[in-house]
């Protein structure tokens, strides 16, 4: 953790704010009207200096510069009279506000984003002349994560899959790798990206369902589409359902191609390793979230930065020959539909990105950030994956509708940190003044600049981008086909679904089921039915048996896999538990000593203790409570210890009275939104602690001796506790 507040600390009160006064003669220019020492939500203290969150100086101003008076009221024809059109400021703030949304994006529409450095490790020469590989370097970064489905305003844990693009600023140009936490993709040709968008968005007519897939026309594409059936099972897998933004693998997804200085190549896959571990919330979690905290994903994201709890991810390639078949253990690499396990290529590191700097900005940079497969630098190259050719089209043709023209790259956070000396001029929103009257190659005005690399070195392998390394074409006819290596749309569906643990097998089963009983058309599900016999048949029948309908007979049997790839379950190892939240329940009768001591060790340990109290009265030694029982549940937290001795706040006592959450016909001694928030943190797994002989227990119906429940004196339980988070939930609480 680095020196910024954590949330929760006590911390000053901050003054009331200054209230507006009528100016009476001459006003004084006004100082900052904000209260002293700003906090955001987590607590910490805003960063950055007011000047830099306003624009410049203290007067209001028109967008010309010109002071402005008064911004309340319009000119009018006296003060009952018309409003004049004259009245140029506003005109002015009207015309602004009524363009101030541009088109959100087609796919990936709801993003959050972070800066930060990648550095490497240097370890990649033998790979790549890419120098912020090749070289032991620092390069800044911006990462945004999205969904792809649903709106920009819809929620965040819908299941999904999640957008992971991160743009290298690299001396050499800007690098991007556009991916995504899912190492397959639903298609094998660009061609048919408008049909399964089509058909996984809301319906055209009432546009439901909103961000999922649980629908007919998603269904009815992909039981159609066979070899949608890959990317389909890890979005029903949890997957499909991230803890958190920052326990999450990105993938490239395509094969691409590296070439080192000495002009040999070698086709790659790129991988990001969270430092944190792949973790999931169960789907009651995510269903419950996004009612109770649409924004769970980037408010997770944006704290544990603010917090300093900087996520990390390291950057790895799975490197294959760059052989004339392009196959790897029977492997055709260039179909997006097929991943190569790590049991058979391991991910060797190149080095780590951090994130630890916030947007400013919204808009101005996750919103305006064009990413772009395209966008390479010399070292690193594209290959033949018709998935990623038609991409190669479509991310520079998207970004002229949707920021409004083709200079795009001038936007503050697009631009390179290299120097950029192209021949593009003019066009919509142009805010270079570009120097030279000879925007144009070969020239003898502006001495003859710019020259292209061949002009000016003699080395045929001098570092520059979109080489077109000489690969031989095929000499075969114009076609329009995939070739047979790409016919086999099931095998690894069967590889993936048996490489997952019991437990995670039956969270697939039941998101199939799901999303299946969301269909309203019997063929849709039976016909989807029958694609689950030719992957498994103890899936197809877990599904069938919760649809209610018979298993279809498979057309073809589940081709048993060579290898599993037990390395695809998240279950089973030790995580580092920094950045997660606890929360620390408090009633009226809980010792203070106690709630610092358990909050010292929770911050000990890098997390974030976030204290829950009847109200927001701040407890008796005037720890302000983060959260109360009503603001509260249970979701957002990765652990609960309930340090609440009595029976706290009975029936009725509570400020909102009747309103409580809650089986009414619980015990009355204990509030029932305690008691449904333990019930809840138990059913979910995650760990819980209870004081001894806490009523709490009783009433929410936890059993003592289940795994992952602590009993006694909770200050003392808190190692105990650490190691339980450690593996993320008490896997043996659920089913197997
Ligand atoms: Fe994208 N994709 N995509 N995609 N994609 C876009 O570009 C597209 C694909 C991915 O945070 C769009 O600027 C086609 C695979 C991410 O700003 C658009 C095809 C992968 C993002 C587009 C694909 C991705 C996008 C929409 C099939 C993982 C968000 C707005 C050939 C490797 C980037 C935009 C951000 C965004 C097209 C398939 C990842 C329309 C045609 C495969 C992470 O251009």
């Amino acid at each position: 953790m680095n020196d910024i507040h954590i949330p929760g600390a006590p911390q000053a009160e901050p003054p009331a704010a200054e209230q507006p006064v009528k100016p009476r003669g001459p006003l004084p220019p006004k100082q900052d009207q904000r209260a002293a020492a700003p906090v955001s939500p987590t607590g910490a203290e805003v960063p950055g200096s007011d000047a830099g969150r306003a624009q410049q100086g203290e007067y209001l101003t028109t967008a010309q510069g010109a002071r402005v008076r008064d911004t309340d009221h319009s000119l009018k024809a006296g003060s009952r009279g018309p409003v004049l059109l004259q009245d140029h400021h506003l005109r002015e703030k009207i015309m602004h506000f009524d363009h101030e949304r541009i088109p959100e994006r087609v796919v990936h529409a709801r993003g959050a984003a972070a800066h930060g450095i990648f550095e490497s490790y240097g370890t990649a020469g033998h790979l790549t002349q890419a120098k912020f590989l090749a070289e032991k370097t620092t390069t800044k970064v911006f990462t945004r994560f999205s969904t792809v489905l649903g709106s920009r305003g819809s929620a965040d844990t819908v299941r999904d899959t999640r957008g992971f693009s991160t743009k290298f600023y690299t001396e050499e140009g800007n690098y991007d790798l556009v991916g995504n936490n899912i190492p397959v993709f639903f298609i094998q040709d660009a061609i048919k990206f408008p049909d399964i968008i089509h058909a996984g968005k809301p319906h055209p007519d009432r546009e439901i369902p909103q961000a999922q897939s649980a629908h007919d026309t998603f269904w009815d594409f992909v039981s159609l589409h066979t070899e949608a059936q890959h990317h389909t099972i890890w979005n029903m897998s949890d997957r499909g359902i991230p803890r958190s933004l920052r326990m999450m693998e990105g993938f490239g997804v395509h094969t691409f191609r590296l070439v080192n200085a000495e002009g040999g190549s070698s086709l790659v896959k790129f991988h990001w390793k969270p430092k944190l571990g792949v973790h999931s919330i169960t789907w009651e979690e995510a269903l419950m979230t996004n009612g109770v905290d649409p924004d769970f994903h980037r408010r997770d994201l944006a704290d544990a930065i603010e917090a300093g709890a900087f996520p990390e991810w390291e950057l790895g390639v799975q490197v294959f020959p760059d052989s004339e078949d392009q196959m790897f253990h029977g492997i055709d690499l260039l179909d997006p539909t097929k991943f190569v396990p790590e049991e058979l290529a391991e991910v060797q590191m190149l080095g780590k990105m951090t994130l630890n700097a916030n947007p400013q900005n919204y808009f101005a940079e996750t919103e305006q950030v064009a990413f772009h497969p395209g966008h390479l630098v010399p070292g690193i190259e594209v290959t033949n994956d018709p998935l990623l050719q038609g991409r190669l089209f479509s991310y520079l043709d998207t970004q002229i509708t949707r920021l409004g023209g083709p200079n795009f790259a001038q936007i503050p956070i697009n631009r390179p940190h290299a120097p950029v000396n192209d021949m593009l001029r003019d066009g919509y929103h142009q805010t270079a003044d570009h120097a030279g009257v000879a925007p144009y190659h070969p020239n003898s005005f502006d001495g003859g600049n710019p020259y292209p690399v061949k002009d000016i070195e003699e080395s045929a392998s001098a570092p520059s981008a979109l080489i077109d390394f000489p690969e031989p074409v095929s000499e075969s006819v114009k076609i329009r086909e995939s070739p047979q290596s790409f016919d086999d749309h099931y095998t690894q569906v069967t590889m993936f679904y048996r490489s997952l643990t019991r437990t995670e097998q039956l969270h697939v089963i039941q998101a199939y089921t799901f999303e299946l009983g969301k269909c309203y058309e019997p063929v849709i599900k039976e016909r989807q039915l029958q694609q689950l016999t030719h992957i498994d048949a103890d899936l197809a029948a877990g599904v069938a048996e919760g649809l209610g309908l018979p298993v279809p007979e498979p057309l073809q049997a589940p081709v048993e896999p060579e290898v599993l790839s037990p390395v695809l379950s998240q279950l089973g190892q030790t995580w580092p538990i920094e950045g997660r939240l606890v929360g620390v329940v408090v009633d009226e009768s809980t010792d203070v000593a106690a709630v610092q001591k358990v909050r010292k060790a929770i911050d000990g340990q890098d997390m974030v203790p976030l204290v829950v109290a009847p109200t927001g009265a701040p407890l008796s030694d005037g720890t302000p409570p983060q959260r109360t029982y009503l603001t509260a549940r249970s979701i957002e937290f990765d652990a609960i210890v309930f340090l609440t001795a009595s029976a706290a706040g009975a029936a009725g006592d509570s400020p909102d009275g009747d309103h409580k959450l809650g089986d009414p016909t619980g015990d009355p001694q204990v509030d029932p939104r305690l008691t449904l928030m333990a019930a809840e943190a138990y059913r979910h797994g995650k760990a819980v602690v209870f004081t001894d002989g806490s009523p709490l227990l009783s009433a929410s119906g936890v059993s003592t001796s289940a795994p992952g429940v602590l009993v006694g004196t909770p200050e003392k339980l808190t190692d105990e506790l650490f190691t339980l988070m450690g593996a993320h939930r008490a896997w043996e609480r659920f089913a197997a």
